[in-house]
């Protein structure tokens, strides 16, 4: 019986895998980069992905997925910036999957589209194992969560390719050890790239969306 589960896990991650692929060819068909945001809830996606917005939209054409178990909150507030958005409620799912993501891509003007954020539900586990399509992975630890999270969500650490420190304002009132969290995620994953910022204070945030528009500019010559 256990071993009948873990093929069946098996078959829907190679079944997502495979949708993931098709996805991430339709996107780089129209030249869109895809980043998917991960963190528990409360850490700072939506608010990360209002400033994203507010930084790059003068020169970049983004739409927003989000993704939540239910309601369409966060998605009234990306749609009160004028940006186009798709809400995805997952019901049971604590997590979104690639055929989601195709079902939320057929409802957007992808032709339109040079920047696509995706918010995941919140949650530290199971997004990381689950591939959309998209091109990057973001993760958001808030500093009020802990220094220890490394250590016990290794997966979402290692599978980022940036990992954020939200909330660096709130450091003064936290046993947050910042060399040392730096120092573990490092250790877990040596290409990920670790910034500290704060959505409320702006800190740290052109470094973020620096590395943003470098990753849109080479996904542009790319799809040339
Ligand atoms: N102090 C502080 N609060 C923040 C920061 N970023 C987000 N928040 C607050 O944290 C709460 C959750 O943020 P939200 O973006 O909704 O998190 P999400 O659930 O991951 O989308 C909200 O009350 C935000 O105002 C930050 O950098 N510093
Ligand atoms: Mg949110
Ligand atoms: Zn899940």
């Amino acid at each position: 019986m256990t071993v009948k589960v873990l093929t069946i896990k098996e078959d829907i991650l190679g079944m997502n895998k495979a949708k993931a692929g098709q996805n991430r060819e339709r996107l780089h068909t129209h030249g869109i980069l895809a980043v998917n945001v991960m963190s528990s809830p409360g850490s700072g996606k939506t608010s990360l992905i209002l400033r994203t917005i507010s930084g790059v939209k003068a020169n970049s054409r983004i739409a927003v997925i989000e993704g939540d178990i239910a309601s369409q909150v966060d998605a009234d507030k990306v749609h009160e910036q004028g940006v186009p958005v798709i809400q995805i409620n997952t019901g049971d799912r604590c997590h979104l999957d690639a055929n989601m993501m195709e079902k939320a891509m057929d409802h957007l003007a992808l032709g339109d589209i040079d920047l696509l954020l995706i918010e995941n539900v919140g949650n530290l586990v199971c997004p990381a194992e689950f591939d959309l399509g998209e091109h990057r992975k973001v993760m958001i630890l808030s500093a009020p969560e802990g220094d220890d999270k490394p250590y016990k969500y290794p997966l979402m650490f290692t599978e980022a390719d940036v990992v954020l420190i939200n909330k660096v304002d709130l450091l003064p009132y936290l046993d947050f050890d910042l060399t040392r969290f730096i120092q573990v995620v490092s250790g877990l994953n040596p290409k990920a790239r670790i910034l500290p910022i704060s959505c409320k204070t702006g800190e740290g945030l052109e470094a973020w969306l620096s590395w943003l528009v470098s990753e849109m500019d080479d996904k542009k010559t790319v799809s040339k």
